[in-house]
Protein backbone atom coordinates (compact mmCIF):
# COMPACT_ATOMS: atom_id res chain seq x y z
CA UNK A 1 0.00 0.00 0.00
CA UNK A 2 1.00 3.19 -0.36
CA UNK A 3 2.46 5.34 2.25
CA UNK A 4 0.19 7.44 4.21
CA UNK A 5 1.93 10.31 3.89
CA UNK A 6 1.36 10.65 0.04
CA UNK A 7 -2.02 9.55 0.58
CA UNK A 8 -2.62 12.74 2.27
CA UNK A 9 -0.47 14.88 0.07
CA UNK A 10 -2.16 13.34 -2.74
CA UNK A 11 -5.85 13.39 -1.30
CA UNK A 12 -5.65 17.59 -1.13
CA UNK A 13 -4.69 17.26 -5.14
CA UNK A 14 -7.72 17.46 -7.53
CA UNK A 15 -9.19 13.16 -8.85
CA UNK A 16 -7.32 11.76 -5.70
CA UNK A 17 -9.95 11.03 -3.75
CA UNK A 18 -11.49 7.70 -5.01
CA UNK A 19 -7.84 6.76 -4.37
CA UNK A 20 -7.61 8.47 -0.65
CA UNK A 21 -11.10 6.66 0.41
CA UNK A 22 -9.11 3.06 -0.68
CA UNK A 23 -6.28 3.51 0.39
CA UNK A 24 -7.60 4.98 4.04
CA UNK A 25 -10.78 3.56 4.83
CA UNK A 26 -10.25 0.74 7.04
CA UNK A 27 -6.41 1.92 8.81
CA UNK A 28 -7.89 4.41 10.89
CA UNK A 29 -9.86 3.35 13.83
CA UNK A 30 -10.67 6.82 15.58
CA UNK A 31 -12.84 9.15 14.75
CA UNK A 32 -11.40 12.22 14.00
CA UNK A 33 -11.45 15.19 16.69
CA UNK A 34 -13.28 18.33 15.48
CA UNK A 35 -10.50 20.36 15.98
CA UNK A 36 -9.49 22.94 13.38
CA UNK A 37 -6.46 24.42 15.02
CA UNK A 38 -5.15 20.97 14.97
CA UNK A 39 -3.64 20.79 11.06
CA UNK A 40 -1.46 17.58 11.43
CA UNK A 41 -1.18 15.47 8.44
CA UNK A 42 -2.52 13.08 11.14
CA UNK A 43 -5.50 14.79 11.84
CA UNK A 44 -5.84 15.62 8.49
CA UNK A 45 -6.01 11.56 7.51
CA UNK A 46 -8.20 11.12 10.37
CA UNK A 47 -10.54 13.78 8.94
CA UNK A 48 -10.78 12.79 5.28
CA UNK A 49 -11.24 9.27 6.25
CA UNK A 50 -14.54 10.44 8.51
CA UNK A 51 -17.50 8.03 7.46
CA UNK A 52 -20.44 9.70 5.62
CA UNK A 53 -24.10 9.32 7.25
CA UNK A 54 -26.37 11.73 5.24
CA UNK A 55 -29.34 12.87 6.70
CA UNK A 56 -33.13 12.73 4.34
CA UNK A 57 -32.51 16.99 2.95
CA UNK A 58 -28.05 15.86 2.27
CA UNK A 59 -29.13 15.50 -1.47
CA UNK A 60 -28.29 17.13 -4.97
CA UNK A 61 -30.59 20.09 -5.66
CA UNK A 62 -28.79 20.61 -9.12
CA UNK A 63 -28.43 18.47 -11.91
CA UNK A 64 -25.09 17.95 -13.28
CA UNK A 65 -23.18 20.47 -15.50
CA UNK A 66 -23.83 19.49 -19.27
CA UNK A 67 -20.72 17.84 -20.89
CA UNK A 68 -17.88 20.64 -21.86
CA UNK A 69 -19.02 22.98 -19.11
CA UNK A 70 -15.28 23.04 -18.12
CA UNK A 71 -13.90 23.30 -21.46
CA UNK A 72 -12.53 26.64 -23.02
CA UNK A 73 -15.57 27.50 -25.57
CA UNK A 74 -13.49 27.63 -29.30
CA UNK A 75 -15.62 29.96 -31.10
CA UNK A 76 -17.54 32.81 -29.96
CA UNK A 77 -16.43 35.71 -27.32
CA UNK A 78 -13.84 34.55 -25.20
CA UNK A 79 -12.72 36.38 -21.60
CA UNK A 80 -9.13 36.94 -20.50
CA UNK A 81 -6.77 36.04 -17.90
CA UNK A 82 -4.55 37.91 -16.72
CA UNK A 83 -2.22 38.01 -13.44
CA UNK A 84 -2.60 41.19 -11.00
CA UNK A 85 -0.06 42.44 -8.58
CA UNK A 86 -0.58 44.47 -5.47
CA UNK A 87 1.01 45.48 -2.28
CA UNK A 88 0.38 43.63 0.72
CA UNK A 89 1.16 44.44 3.93
CA UNK A 90 0.39 41.33 5.60
CA UNK A 91 2.99 39.41 4.18
CA UNK A 92 5.41 42.50 3.36
CA UNK A 93 5.45 41.30 -0.36
CA UNK A 94 4.41 42.23 -3.62
CA UNK A 95 2.00 39.58 -4.41
CA UNK A 96 -0.15 37.75 -7.59
CA UNK A 97 -4.00 37.29 -8.58
CA UNK A 98 -5.07 35.40 -11.63
CA UNK A 99 -7.57 37.86 -13.12
CA UNK A 100 -10.65 36.83 -15.48
CA UNK A 101 -12.00 39.69 -17.29
CA UNK A 102 -15.18 39.10 -18.89
CA UNK A 103 -15.57 39.10 -23.17
CA UNK A 104 -15.43 42.67 -24.00
CA UNK A 105 -14.00 43.65 -20.90
CA UNK A 106 -14.84 47.58 -20.97
CA UNK A 107 -13.83 50.65 -18.77
CA UNK A 108 -17.39 52.26 -19.64
CA UNK A 109 -18.73 49.43 -18.17
CA UNK A 110 -18.86 48.78 -14.03
CA UNK A 111 -18.84 45.04 -13.15
CA UNK A 112 -19.71 42.27 -10.43
CA UNK A 113 -16.83 40.91 -9.00
CA UNK A 114 -16.57 37.40 -7.71
CA UNK A 115 -13.14 36.34 -5.35
CA UNK A 116 -12.37 32.41 -5.79
CA UNK A 117 -10.40 30.97 -3.08
CA UNK A 118 -8.15 27.94 -3.55
CA UNK A 119 -7.78 24.59 -1.09
CA UNK A 120 -4.55 23.42 0.81
CA UNK A 121 -2.85 21.88 -1.73
CA UNK A 122 -3.37 24.61 -4.08
CA UNK A 123 -2.10 28.47 -5.37
CA UNK A 124 -3.85 31.35 -7.03
CA UNK A 125 -3.94 28.66 -10.30
CA UNK A 126 -5.42 26.24 -8.93
CA UNK A 127 -9.24 27.49 -9.98
CA UNK A 128 -7.65 27.95 -13.49
CA UNK A 129 -5.17 24.83 -14.10
CA UNK A 130 -7.12 22.67 -12.40
CA UNK A 131 -10.57 23.21 -12.33
CA UNK A 132 -10.87 25.44 -15.38
CA UNK A 133 -13.01 28.05 -13.43
CA UNK A 134 -12.22 30.92 -16.06
CA UNK A 135 -13.95 28.32 -18.46
CA UNK A 136 -17.03 27.73 -16.71
CA UNK A 137 -17.19 31.67 -17.05
CA UNK A 138 -16.93 32.11 -20.60
CA UNK A 139 -19.51 29.15 -21.43
CA UNK A 140 -21.91 30.47 -18.98
CA UNK A 141 -21.23 34.30 -19.71
CA UNK A 142 -21.68 33.42 -23.77
CA UNK A 143 -24.90 31.40 -23.22
CA UNK A 144 -26.03 34.17 -21.27
CA UNK A 145 -26.50 32.01 -18.02
CA UNK A 146 -24.33 34.19 -15.52
CA UNK A 147 -23.85 37.89 -15.68
CA UNK A 148 -20.39 39.13 -17.16
CA UNK A 149 -18.23 39.67 -13.64
CA UNK A 150 -15.08 39.97 -12.95
CA UNK A 151 -13.09 36.87 -11.00
CA UNK A 152 -10.23 37.30 -8.80
CA UNK A 153 -8.19 34.34 -8.05
CA UNK A 154 -5.95 35.12 -5.17
CA UNK A 155 -3.01 33.28 -3.30
CA UNK A 156 -4.90 32.58 0.36
CA UNK A 157 -1.78 31.95 1.78
CA UNK A 158 -0.91 34.68 3.26
CA UNK A 159 2.69 34.42 3.94
CA UNK A 160 5.63 35.95 2.45
CA UNK A 161 6.69 32.86 0.09
CA UNK A 162 2.94 31.39 -0.71
CA UNK A 163 4.19 28.18 -3.08
CA UNK A 164 2.79 25.31 -2.01
CA UNK A 165 4.99 24.41 0.68
CA UNK A 166 6.13 20.50 0.73
CA UNK A 167 3.96 19.91 3.59
CA UNK A 168 0.55 22.04 3.20
CA UNK A 169 -0.73 20.74 6.46
CA UNK A 170 2.30 22.78 8.13
CA UNK A 171 1.05 24.91 11.20
CA UNK A 172 2.64 28.13 9.38
CA UNK A 173 1.12 27.05 5.88
CA UNK A 174 -2.37 26.68 7.81
CA UNK A 175 -2.55 29.89 9.90
CA UNK A 176 -1.72 31.69 6.52
CA UNK A 177 -5.32 30.49 5.11
CA UNK A 178 -6.21 33.05 7.85
CA UNK A 179 -3.90 35.30 7.91
CA UNK A 180 -5.41 36.07 4.35
CA UNK A 181 -8.24 37.63 5.93
CA UNK A 182 -6.31 41.04 6.48
CA UNK A 183 -4.84 40.89 2.69
CA UNK A 184 -8.00 40.01 1.20
CA UNK A 185 -9.96 42.88 2.84
CA UNK A 186 -6.87 45.58 3.29
CA UNK A 187 -5.11 45.28 0.38
CA UNK A 188 -6.67 42.91 -2.51
CA UNK A 189 -9.96 44.46 -2.45
CA UNK A 190 -8.94 48.32 -2.29
CA UNK A 191 -6.47 47.24 -4.84
CA UNK A 192 -8.51 45.38 -7.21
CA UNK A 193 -11.27 48.47 -7.21
CA UNK A 194 -8.70 51.03 -7.43
CA UNK A 195 -7.45 49.06 -10.90
CA UNK A 196 -9.95 47.57 -12.58
CA UNK A 197 -14.07 48.64 -13.42
CA UNK A 198 -16.11 47.05 -11.04
CA UNK A 199 -19.13 47.75 -8.50
CA UNK A 200 -17.88 48.20 -5.36
CA UNK A 201 -21.45 47.48 -2.96
CA UNK A 202 -22.05 44.45 -1.28
CA UNK A 203 -24.48 43.44 -3.75
CA UNK A 204 -22.40 43.37 -6.41
CA UNK A 205 -19.23 41.38 -4.28
CA UNK A 206 -19.34 37.55 -3.98
CA UNK A 207 -16.95 35.26 -2.46
CA UNK A 208 -16.58 31.35 -3.12
CA UNK A 209 -13.98 28.88 -2.47
CA UNK A 210 -12.91 25.56 -2.35
CA UNK A 211 -12.17 23.28 0.91
CA UNK A 212 -9.78 25.56 3.10
CA UNK A 213 -10.68 28.57 0.58
CA UNK A 214 -14.62 27.24 1.39
CA UNK A 215 -13.76 27.43 5.16
CA UNK A 216 -12.05 30.84 4.63
CA UNK A 217 -14.96 31.89 2.15
CA UNK A 218 -18.04 31.16 5.30
CA UNK A 219 -15.08 32.46 7.96
CA UNK A 220 -14.57 35.57 5.82
CA UNK A 221 -18.14 36.53 4.25
CA UNK A 222 -20.45 35.71 6.47
CA UNK A 223 -18.66 38.28 9.30
CA UNK A 224 -18.58 40.81 6.75
CA UNK A 225 -21.67 40.32 4.97
CA UNK A 226 -20.67 44.36 4.29
CA UNK A 227 -18.82 43.35 1.76
CA UNK A 228 -20.33 40.24 0.15
CA UNK A 229 -23.82 39.89 0.04
CA UNK A 230 -22.87 36.40 -2.06
CA UNK A 231 -21.47 33.69 -0.72
CA UNK A 232 -20.54 30.10 -1.82
CA UNK A 233 -18.59 27.75 -0.03
CA UNK A 234 -17.73 24.47 -1.69
CA UNK A 235 -15.76 20.90 0.59
CA UNK A 236 -15.57 23.46 2.86
CA UNK A 237 -12.69 22.42 4.98
CA UNK A 238 -12.01 22.13 9.31
CA UNK A 239 -10.90 25.48 9.05
CA UNK A 240 -14.57 26.50 9.33
CA UNK A 241 -15.59 28.28 12.27
CA UNK A 242 -18.27 27.02 14.29
CA UNK A 243 -21.74 27.73 13.25
CA UNK A 244 -22.70 30.16 16.05
CA UNK A 245 -19.64 31.84 15.58
CA UNK A 246 -20.49 32.23 12.02
CA UNK A 247 -23.56 33.58 12.64
CA UNK A 248 -24.58 34.78 15.65
CA UNK A 249 -27.33 36.79 14.81
CA UNK A 250 -29.04 35.02 12.08
CA UNK A 251 -31.82 37.64 11.78
CA UNK A 252 -29.40 40.52 10.68
CA UNK A 253 -27.27 37.82 8.66
CA UNK A 254 -30.43 37.21 6.38
CA UNK A 255 -31.36 40.76 5.90
CA UNK A 256 -28.05 41.01 4.04
CA UNK A 257 -27.44 37.91 2.44
CA UNK A 258 -28.54 37.80 -1.38
CA UNK A 259 -27.61 34.19 -1.57
CA UNK A 260 -25.62 31.75 0.65
CA UNK A 261 -24.64 28.39 -1.28
CA UNK A 262 -23.17 25.54 0.54
CA UNK A 263 -22.14 22.27 -1.01
CA UNK A 264 -20.16 18.73 -0.74
CA UNK A 265 -20.42 15.46 -2.42
CA UNK A 266 -21.37 12.36 -0.50
CA UNK A 267 -18.43 10.42 -0.84
CA UNK A 268 -16.00 13.11 0.91
CA UNK A 269 -15.18 12.47 4.24
CA UNK A 270 -14.90 16.53 5.44
CA UNK A 271 -18.93 16.45 4.60
CA UNK A 272 -19.72 16.60 8.41
CA UNK A 273 -18.12 20.09 8.27
CA UNK A 274 -20.45 21.68 5.63
CA UNK A 275 -23.58 19.49 7.29
CA UNK A 276 -23.08 21.20 10.66
CA UNK A 277 -23.19 24.44 8.53
CA UNK A 278 -25.95 23.59 6.59
CA UNK A 279 -28.00 22.47 10.01
CA UNK A 280 -27.35 25.09 12.07
CA UNK A 281 -29.12 27.30 9.44
CA UNK A 282 -31.64 25.02 8.84
CA UNK A 283 -32.66 25.31 12.51
CA UNK A 284 -32.30 29.08 12.05
CA UNK A 285 -34.39 29.64 9.29
CA UNK A 286 -31.89 30.82 7.33
CA UNK A 287 -32.53 30.70 3.31
CA UNK A 288 -29.20 28.88 1.93
CA UNK A 289 -28.77 26.44 -0.83
CA UNK A 290 -27.81 23.00 0.14
CA UNK A 291 -25.86 21.13 -2.84
CA UNK A 292 -25.11 17.39 -1.75
CA UNK A 293 -23.21 15.54 -5.03
CA UNK A 294 -22.29 12.33 -5.80
CA UNK A 295 -18.76 13.44 -6.00
CA UNK A 296 -15.82 13.12 -3.39
CA UNK A 297 -13.26 15.71 -2.73
CA UNK A 298 -12.16 16.47 -6.35
CA UNK A 299 -12.59 19.19 -9.09
CA UNK A 300 -16.18 17.88 -10.10
CA UNK A 301 -17.90 18.68 -7.17
CA UNK A 302 -15.91 22.03 -7.36
CA UNK A 303 -16.53 22.76 -10.89
CA UNK A 304 -20.22 22.24 -10.98
CA UNK A 305 -20.83 23.81 -7.96
CA UNK A 306 -19.23 27.21 -9.41
CA UNK A 307 -21.39 26.16 -12.85
CA UNK A 308 -24.50 26.52 -10.38
CA UNK A 309 -23.31 29.48 -7.90
CA UNK A 310 -21.93 31.56 -10.94
CA UNK A 311 -25.79 31.35 -12.17
CA UNK A 312 -27.18 32.52 -9.47
CA UNK A 313 -24.81 35.32 -8.16
CA UNK A 314 -25.61 39.15 -9.11
CA UNK A 315 -29.15 38.37 -10.67
C1 LIG B 1 -7.94 18.94 7.43
C2 LIG B 1 -8.39 18.24 6.34
C3 LIG B 1 -8.42 18.86 5.09
C4 LIG B 1 -7.55 20.26 7.30
C5 LIG B 1 -7.59 20.88 6.07
C6 LIG B 1 -8.04 20.17 4.95
C7 LIG B 1 -6.70 22.19 8.35
C8 LIG B 1 -8.06 20.88 3.68
C9 LIG B 1 -8.27 20.27 2.50
C10 LIG B 1 -8.25 21.04 1.23
O1 LIG B 1 -8.13 22.26 1.25
O2 LIG B 1 -8.40 20.40 0.18
O3 LIG B 1 -7.91 18.37 8.65
O4 LIG B 1 -7.13 20.89 8.44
Amino acid sequence: MMCLKNVVSRAIKPLSTSLLLTAVSGVIGVVAQEDPVDASQEQARANFARPVSLDDDDVQVFPEPPRKYRVLPTDGLRGTLETFEYNSEVTGTRREANVYLPPNYSSQTKYPVIYILHGIGGDRNEWTDAVHGHAILDNLIASGKAMPMVAVFPNGRAMADDSVPQNPFNPTAVAAFADFEGDLFDHLIPAIENHYSVLTDSHHRALAGLSMGGGQTLNFGLTHLDTFAWVGAFSAAPNTMPAEQLMPAPAAAVARLKLLYISCGNKDGLINISQRTHRYLKEHAVPHIWNVDEHGHDVETWGGNLYHFAQRVFQ
